[in-house]
């Protein structure tokens, strides 16, 4: 598929993917989102030697202001809970991507935005980045996971606020509240991004796959997150790479993962 909306760059096995739609602070429409779910399906699986990505916005101003809202107007309600239910799927594709996705939230990261930026593993922000479901002033709800995802990330009382009053928060608010992992200027967000991206790269590729399954397995109410941890954990201790981490450890080298 060729990419209209994302720009994918990037070295040395992390990609950087880039939501490219400035002038409409790079808002979800149906194209970016059908992009999103191909690179995350069917694209980036295939990469060889993919360490990790980075999602961010084009632009001075957004990582991304939500979903598009100009769309919105052919919605009636079969349609929007057809919607809801694509683009949640699209982002369960992100949650359970077996390698780290890191949002670098650049800016306005509203509705669909926050959306997005939550169902990645990780979470550094720009100063001047702005968390919000500002949803309600549209007549409308969270619809690609936010009502979920907030209360995961700071806890029934400051999401159950922030869900009704669509009030924004500032990246230090977002920081102290436990959205993100950091807040840093532009140029050091993408240096600290790239820095975790290959230091989780060094680990056990299985194992790293298995700890996100077992992290999605605590929000997934119809599995027993402790039982999938035992299962998951069972796996991992079968593979080439953990003799391999564990003889390294003992032999003072650093492992050769082979991710089997
Ligand atoms: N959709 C479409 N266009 C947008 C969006 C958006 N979400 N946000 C901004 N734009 C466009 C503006 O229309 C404007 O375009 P134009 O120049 O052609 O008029 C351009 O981007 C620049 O925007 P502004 O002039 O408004 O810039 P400001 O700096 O004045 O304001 C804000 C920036 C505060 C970010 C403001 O643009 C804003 O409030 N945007 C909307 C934010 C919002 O409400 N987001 C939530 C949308 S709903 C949603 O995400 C639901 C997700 C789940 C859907 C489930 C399926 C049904």
């Amino acid at each position: 598929m060729p990419y209209t909306n994302l720009l994918i760059d990037g070295q040395d096995g992390i990609l950087i993917v880039t939501l490219n739609r400035p002038k409409a602070l790079n808002a979800l429409n149906s194209k970016t989102m059908a992009e999103l779910r191909h690179f995350f399906a069917e694209d980036a699986p295939k990469r060889e030697g993919l360490k990790g990505v980075i999602l961010t916005g084009a632009g001075e101003k957004a990582f991304v202001a939500g979903a598009d809202i100009k769309e919105f107007l052919a919605l009636d309600a079969q349609k929007g809970q057809d919607m809801a239910r694509q683009g949640q799927d699209i982002f369960f594709l992100i949650e359970r991507f077996p390698k780290p996705v890191i949002a670098l939230v650049n800016g306005f990261a509203l509705g669909g935005g926050c959306e997005l930026a939550m169902a990645c593993h990780l979470r550094i922000a720009t100063p001047e980045a702005r968390f919000g479901q500002p949803e309600v002033n549209l007549g409308l709800i969270p619809g690609y996971g936010g009502t979920q995802r907030l209360i995961q990330y700071l806890g029934k009382t400051k999401a159950t606020e922030l869900l009704l009053t669509a009030d924004m928060l500032s990246a230090e608010d977002a920081l102290r509240h436990g959205l993100l992992n950091a807040v840093l200027p532009a140029g050091e967000a993408m240096e600290l991004a790239k820095k975790m991206v290959a230091k989780i790269a060094a680990k056990g590729p299985v194992a790293i796959a298995k700890t996100i399954e077992a992290i999605n397995a605590y929000f997934q109410y119809d599995v027993d997150g402790f039982e999938k941890e035992v299962a998951a954990f069972g796996e991992t201790t079968g593979t080439a790479d953990f003799r391999e981490g564990a003889a390294a450890f003992i032999e003072k080298r650093k492992p050769d993962f082979k991710g089997q």
